[in-house]
């Protein structure tokens, strides 16, 4: 099952990396026996037999039972082996990772196959939904045909190893390779146009090789997703928010078509700067701003700009990355402050195997997949985070985000394998990035991080402009991407024709552009983790807008009155008990009812987002008046 940016390695992402060691439970009921023995896979079923007579719903319920075991078992072999092989990328670790996918994609698919027999039953609403989140919460369903499926595990392994090891060796550094958190740093310091292209260049050439696998994996996983009865992979993705597939479209585009018109102020300012700094002729009027220019290799967060960005000079610094590096403080202390926040909702504290078993920082000696990631490997709570932690206030926000996976993960971690995930994905997403907003320059100078609080009006107007260019840039990257999925799924776009849909979109929505001509046998999707690595995400782009409102709710479970950027609910049990009391639910309901449990509404609500950057915005509209915005 999907989830999160937990370990899903490989392409199937499953829900949870479960628990309950290596002997596989057995199934409870002979009646109806699931195509679940001891080892999944192991044998031939009589419930795939079409000849059966019709089952009762004790039958279903049984074999619910038995599946539950099955997966659990599965996953947790998969887990273990994903989160070995991403730890230590070799060609062993990589074939053990593939062989553990074919196995559960595999009992994945003959269980869909299998839960057929009893639609049309009146089954209890919790069992309709635990089967109903059978067939949609995997994001790759593997064919039936057993060759195809190791073929698809393999590709999928394939993908995320070569990009977790992919490097760049620029000629002029004599042999020596940059890798991708090497070119981000570069990116993320350097106001050098050509310098800045070049670490950009280098890391999108890295993609080359993965265009011809994607494509196969794209074919087969289209496969698997209409024979599980999707029009296709896309529509597969679309189907996990309890809503039509097309209903889920017409959501992200009435969520953006209200958010577009502040993204739009926001980069019309900051191209306004860019041009500053760099020159019309680099940055001209009216067009897409150069992808390269804004700090991060996908232009999706815009904060590292903050230097030449900032509203006010001479204001309170609010830098904390210096003072983490100032203060020496090293992976391990800043996943404790991390941690922290959470206890001090009243949350438990991450168990012991957390810090035995995670992963913190960049080993010298291998190659890992960097990318941030939270597991639960034996589905019991054995919580991890696997990351490479650099000492900057990104990281320590990063780390609030992957601990609000571990803390969902832990929340659900009683309930029936196909309900141990987010209410829907985004709200997985979304759980540690609302903490997050509890981390304001205040909670920072009460743990030591800052000196002094900005309190007056430019003070605000500074913080603002930092949060908006992490959380209000990301918007419209956290739509394309899924959009230019679709598309591939669908057949809209075909391989020859990846490059140039890639761009239009990326033009269309971020209003950014390539700084070299499109060449088709670029792969520049592929040079983004999650599109190699069967993440999905249109479930960032819903979690920008649902952590927003989260925080609304908790903040006025907390007591706050005040204006909402100003909020903390860090020390606040009553906010931390709403919070735990959502996480607990985890899939077993509707997102909409999960939603209402913490905030009363049941509608996905861009006006919190809206009302939290009031200042900015207001601010905004002063900066650009006069100006000509848009591209
Ligand atoms: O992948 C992540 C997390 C892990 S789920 C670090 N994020 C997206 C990305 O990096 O592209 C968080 C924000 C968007
Ligand atoms: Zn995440």
């Amino acid at each position: 099952m999907r989830l999160s940016c937990t370990a899903l390695l490989a392409a199937l992402s499953l829900p949870l990396m479960l628990a309950c060691g290596t002997s596989a439970p057995t199934p409870s009921s002979a009646a109806c026996p699931p195509a679940v023995a001891s080892r999944p896979m192991a044998a031939p079923t009589a419930s795939t037999s079409s000849s059966a007579k019709a089952p009762t719903v004790e039958q279903a319920l049984a074999w619910l039972k038995g599946a539950d075991a099955a997966l659990r078992v599965a996953f947790v072999d998969q887990s273990r082996a994903d989160w070995i092989n991403m730890n230590f990328l070799t060609h062993d670790t990589s074939r053990a990772s593939a062989l553990a996918a074919d196995e559960s994609m595999g009992l994945v698919t003959r269980l869909i196959e299998e839960s057929r027999r009893f639609d049309g039953l009146p089954l209890p609403a919790d069992a309709a939904r635990q089967i109903h989140l059978l067939r949609v919460s995997n994001p790759i369903v593997s064919p039936a045909d057993a060759k195809e499926r190791a073929e698809l595990a393999e590709l999928s392994v394939k993908m995320v190893d070569d990009y977790g090891a992919a490097k760049y060796c620029p000629p002029r550094l004599k042999g020596k390779c940059l890798e991708l958190p090497d070119l981000e740093r570069i990116l993320a310091k350097t106001r050098d146009y050509d310098e800045a292209l070049d670490a950009w260049r280098g890391w999108q050439r890295t993609a080359r090789p993965q265009k011809a696998r994607f494509a196969r994996y794209v074919e087969l996983a289209n496969h698997g997703a209409r024979e599980a009865g999707f029009a296709d992979t896309g529509a597969l993705w679309k189907s996990g928010y309890d809503m039509p597939p097309e209903q889920l479209e017409a959501e992200a585009d009435r969520l953006w078509a209200v958010m577009k018109p502040f993204y739009e102020e926001l980069h019309c300012y900051v191209r306004g700067r860019l041009q500053q700094k760099y020159g019309k002729d680099k940055v001209p009027d009216g067009k897409p701003i150069p992808a390269h220019l804004l700090g991060n290799m996908w232009a999706q967060e815009w904060e590292e700009l903050f230097d030449l960005l900032e509203p006010y000079k001479g204001q309170p610094s609010i830098d904390v990355g210096k003072r983490l590096r100032d203060k020496k403080l090293d992976e391990r202390s800043m996943v404790r402050i991390g941690e922290r926040f959470y206890t001090s909702l009243g949350l438990d504290p991450l168990p012991d195997t957390f810090w035995e078993r995670s992963l913190f920082k960049k080993p010298q000696d291998r190659d890992v997949v960097c990318h941030a990631s939270a597991w639960d490997v034996e589905m019991n709570d054995d919580l991890r985070i696997k990351m490479c932690v650099e000492p900057t206030e990104a990281d320590l926000l990063t780390i609030h985000h992957e601990l609000g996976h571990d803390y969902y993960f832990h929340a659900y971690k009683g309930l029936p394998v196909l309900f141990q995930q987010g209410a829907n994905e985004g709200f997985h997403e979304a759980i540690g990035d609302t903490i997050a907003l509890s981390v304001t320059p205040g909670y920072f100078r009460s743990i030591g991080l800052l000196d002094q609080v900005p309190t007056d009006e430019r003070g605000v107007v500074n913080v603002q402009m930092k949060r908006a260019l992490e959380k209000v840039a990301f918007l419209p990257f956290g739509m394309l991407v899924d959009r230019w999925r679709w598309d591939v799924f669908s057949g809209k776009v075909a391989p020859d024709q990846y490059e140039a849909a890639w761009w239009a979109l990326r033009t269309k929505y971020q209003g950014v552009a390539s700084p070299v001509p499109i060449d088709a046998a670029d792969f520049g999707a592929g040079a983004k983790y999650h599109v190699v690595a069967s993440s999905t995400y249109v479930k960032y782009f819903l979690a920008a807008i649902y952590q927003f409102q989260f925080h609304r709710a908790l903040c006025k479970a907390a007591g706050h009155t005040g204006p909402l950027h100003t909020c903390s609910i860090y020390g606040n049990h009553e906010a931390g008990a709403r919070l735990s009391a959502m996480l607990a639910l985890g899939a077993s309901k509707p997102w909409p009812e999960a939603l209402a449990t913490l905030s009363g509404e049941t509608r996905a609500d861009p006006s919190a987002m809206l009302e939290y950057f009031a200042p900015l915005r207001a601010w905004l509209k002063q900066q650009n008046a006069g100006q000509v915005c848009g591209w």
